[in-house]
C-alpha cells in the first residue's frame, strides 16, 4: 500500500469537495430532518457523500468506504482499507451560518487509524496527519500537546450534555463546568476535535457521536498526544455509536476519574 500516494489523493479530493460545497450557496438548498426534527440533512451532504464515494470506487476498488448518509457500504468488520467519512460535519452550522462546519475523514487499516483530515471549508483550514508522522495545520506542524488542569482548561460541550439527560448523572458535568476555565460548543465535533489538536481548547466531550464524526480527528490528535477514548475510558467504538472524549492527558484523566459518571 503506497500511503503517501493514498494521502496525496485524499488531500485533493477534499479540496475539490470543498470548493463543491462552497459553490453549492449559489444554488437551493433542500433541507430535510432524520431522526427528529432538529437532526438535518440537505441535498449537499448527500451529493458531497456521493461524490467521494464514485471517486474512491473508481480509483481504489478494493477499498470500502464507511459513510454518514448511507450510500457507502455496510460495514461491520474494520477488515481491510476503511474510508470513513463525515461529508458535512455541522449540518445545522452549514444550514443556519453557512460556516463552521468540515469534512472529515479518517483512512483505517484493520482498525488502525493511517490518515486523518478536517478540512474547515468556510476558513480554507485544513489539519491532516499520518500515522507516525505528526500532525499539521495548512502545513504546519503541530506541536506535542502539554497538560493543562481542569481550573486553567477550556472545555467543548454542548449545553445539551450538561442540562439533565438520561444517559448521564449530570450533576458531575456541571461540577466539571463550573470548575474549568470556560466552555466552548462549535457544533462540529471534528472542528472541536481540530481545536484540540491545535490546542484552541484542551478537552470536548459528548455522549454520542458516530464513527464518521471522530475518525480524521482522532488520528490526528493523536499524533499530538491527546488521548481519545469512550467515557469509559476505552478506545471508542468504530462500527456504532459510542461516547467520546479527547483531552491533554492528564486532563483525560482527571474529567473521566471525577467527572464522567455514566447510567
Ligand atoms: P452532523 O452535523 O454531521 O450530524 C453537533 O454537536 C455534532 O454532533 C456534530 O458533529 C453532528 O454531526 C453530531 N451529531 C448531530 N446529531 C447527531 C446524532 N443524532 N447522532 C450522532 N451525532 C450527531
Ligand atoms: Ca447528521
Ligand atoms: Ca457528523
Ligand atoms: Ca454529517
Amino acid at each position: 500500500m503506497n500511503w503517501g500516494s493514498i494521502d496525496r489523493y485524499a488531500k485533493s479530493l477534499i479540496k475539490e469537495a470543498g470548493h463543491k460545497i462552497r459553490v453549492s450557496f449559489f444554488s437551493t438548498i433542500d433541507i430535510d430532518s432524520k431522526a427528529d426534527a432538529n437532526d438535518l440533512v440537505t441535498n449537499i451532504d448527500r451529493d458531497i457523500e456521493r461524490f467521494f464515494i464514485s471517486r474512491i470506487k473508481r480509483d481504489f476498488p478494493e477499498h470500502r468506504i464507511f459513510g454518514e448518509e448511507g450510500f457507502g457500504d455496510e460495514i461491520d468488520t474494520l477488515d481491510g482499507v476503511i474510508w470513513m467519512l463525515d461529508p458535512i460535519d455541522g449540518t445545522m452550522n452549514f444550514i443556519h451560518q453557512k460556516r463552521n462546519f468540515a469534512i472529515s475523514l479518517g483512512i483505517y487499516l484493520d482498525g488502525i487509524g493511517m490518515l486523518g483530515y478536517i478540512y474547515d471549508v468556510m476558513n480554507d483550514d485544513f489539519y491532516h496527519a499520518a500515522k507516525d508522522e505528526g500532525a499539521y495545520y495548512n502545513d504546519e506542524r503541530l506541536a506535542t500537546l502539554e497538560n493543562t488542569p481542569l481550573e486553567e482548561a477550556i472545555i467543548g460541550v454542548n449545553a445539551s450534555w450538561v442540562a439533565p439527560n438520561r444517559r448521564i448523572e449530570h450533576m458531575p458535568i456541571a461540577e466539571m463546568v463550573h470548575k474549568c476555565r470556560g466552555t466552548r460548543s462549535y457544533g462540529s465535533a471534528a472542528m472541536e476535535l481540530a481545536y484540540v489538536a491545535s490546542g484552541r481548547i484542551d478537552a470536548y466531550l459528548s455522549l454520542r457521536l458516530s464513527p464518521w464524526d471522530i475518525a480524521g480527528g482522532m488520528i490526528i490528535a493523536r499524533e499530538v498526544g491527546a488521548i481519545a477514548t469512550n467515557m469509559k475510558g476505552e478506545a471508542p467504538h468504530l462500527l456504532g455509536q459510542d461516547t467520546f472524549i479527547v483531552a491533554k492527558p492528564g486532563l483525560h484523566d482527571e474529567i473521566l476519574k471525577n467527572h464522567i459518571l455514566l447510567k
